[in-house]
């Protein structure tokens, strides 16, 4: 399998190229560069005798029908947005090994439909939302998400319509309960398999996520005239809640958090900061603990709001629960990495995914690459060969014992 390895891996790299900018890899919802993604896999997909469309929120569908539409039918893929300054295989991966596995499920003769899909927004660094894709297909897009706007202003439904898409079919894009299951392959984004040597994992569950925005509204004034025992400053507000975070979340065990981005008014170095959003990204296994601590983090915004004199408000984006992926799919896959001679390694996914979108609609199970260094959500991130191998001599074991297995 080096040489499908190697094609797999050629693709992301191409695709890496489609970038908003210059020398780095951003490519966000729907942006200009995503319709040389979009060509890029209409190829492939045409080379394989896949039917192709793009479905109303952008995600890239290719249909191989290669066995009698009774057969069952799987979904493959993952999404092809990115974060800022990203890596190669985020996402991607998923998806040029979802076409590898195209290709062998027509040499196998494999009695399984497939649709691969590249979602087209899983990242949620444009409106803030994450899963705009996979929540289309998975018949949960609220249709109050088109009114979003980024911080260019556009909103969702114009930046569908930029894209050259029509909101108003948004409900065409659900699959229905077509799907007899969703496989997603996606690098680990930690260094857990690398920490244990190992090239490949499954995945039994995906932690809980809230994501949302704390934000601190104050008095701005001039910063050399106002005495600081007069200050009502947004901005020392905002870093002594960031660092109550991390102390509150470190103490606390089985959680993670992140105050990734920041947003300052009027952001000028010589006047007093007068309001500031700060985004809190929030995880765990257990939904109970995340939710303790999130009512814990909120309540000590407002303790030191109400010590500054600053008011402080939460506005929530997302509460995602944990999600366990299939037990039947998984086991499955279990099998599969013991009959291809891997250590059958179960883990738990601290990334968000499709999947966990998608097991609402459909059985769902995910497999994990090792990512080496650890390392994602950079541009240093990057697989190794011979993992990519190990995912697709699974995979293709997968294949066979979900296109024999009984409905
Ligand atoms: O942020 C995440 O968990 C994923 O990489 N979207
Ligand atoms: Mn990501
Ligand atoms: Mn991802």
């Amino acid at each position: 399998m080096r040489k499908e390895a190697e094609r797999a891996i050629a693709l992301c790299r191409a695709i890496a190229t489609c970038s908003e900018e210059p020398g780095r890899i951003t490519r966000r919802y729907l942006a200009e560069p995503v319709h040389a993604v979009h060509a890029l896999l209409r190829a492939r997909m045409a080379a394989l005798g896949m039917s192709v469309r793009v479905d109303a929120v952008g995600n890239l569908r290719g249909v191989w029908m290669g066995r009698p539409a009774h057969a069952k039918r799987l979904l493959l893929g993952s999404h092809i947005d990115t974060v800022p300054d990203a890596g190669a295989f985020d996402g991607v991966l998923g998806v040029a090994l979802a076409l590898e596995f195209v290709e062998i499920a027509r040499k196998e003769k494999l009695a399984v439909n497939i649709e691969v899909v590249a979602f087209s927004e899983e990242e949620g660094v444009r409106f803030g939302v994450p899963f705009l894709g996979s929540r289309a297909i998975a018949g949960k897009f609220d249709v109050e998400l088109l009114a979003l706007r980024g911080t260019d202003g556009v909103s969702v439904e114009e930046a569908i319509r930029n894209f050259g898409l029509r909101p108003e079919e948004i409900a065409q894009a659900d699959s229905h309960p077509e799907l007899d299951g969703f496989f997603e392959v996606h690098i680990e984004q930690g260094p857990v398999l690398e920490s244990e040597d190992l090239s490949i994992a499954v995945v039994e569950s995906i932690v809980g996520q809230t994501r949302g925005e704390m934000r601190f509204a104050g008095t701005a004034n001039h910063a050399g005239t106002t005495p600081m025992r007069l200050r009502h400053d947004a901005m020392t507000a905002a870093a002594e809640w960031m660092l109550a975070v991390e102390k509150f979340v470190i103490e606390a065990k089985g959680l993670v958090a992140t105050t990734g981005k920041i947003e300052v008014e009027p952001n000028a170095g010589n006047v007093i900061a007068g309001r500031v959003g700060v985004t809190l990204d929030l995880r765990a296994a257990q939904d109970e603990s995340r939710v303790e601590a999130l009512k814990a983090l909120i309540g000590i915004g407002y303790e030191i709001g109400k010590r500054r004199g600053v008011s402080v408000e939460w506005h929530s984006k997302l509460d995602q629960s944990a999600v366990p992926m299939d037990e039947r799919l998984t086991a499955l896959l279990g099998a599969s990495l013991e009959a291809c001679g891997y250590p059958d390694r179960v883990m738990t996914s601290g990334a968000g995914h499709d999947a966990m979108v998608l097991a609402a609609r459909t059985p769902t199970a995910m497999l994990f690459l090792r990512s080496p260094g650890g390392v994602s959500h950079h541009p240093g991130e990057n697989v190794r060969v011979e993992d990519v191998e190990a995912a697709l001599h699974v995979g293709k074991d997968f294949l066979r014992r979900f296109s024999s297995a009984i409905r």
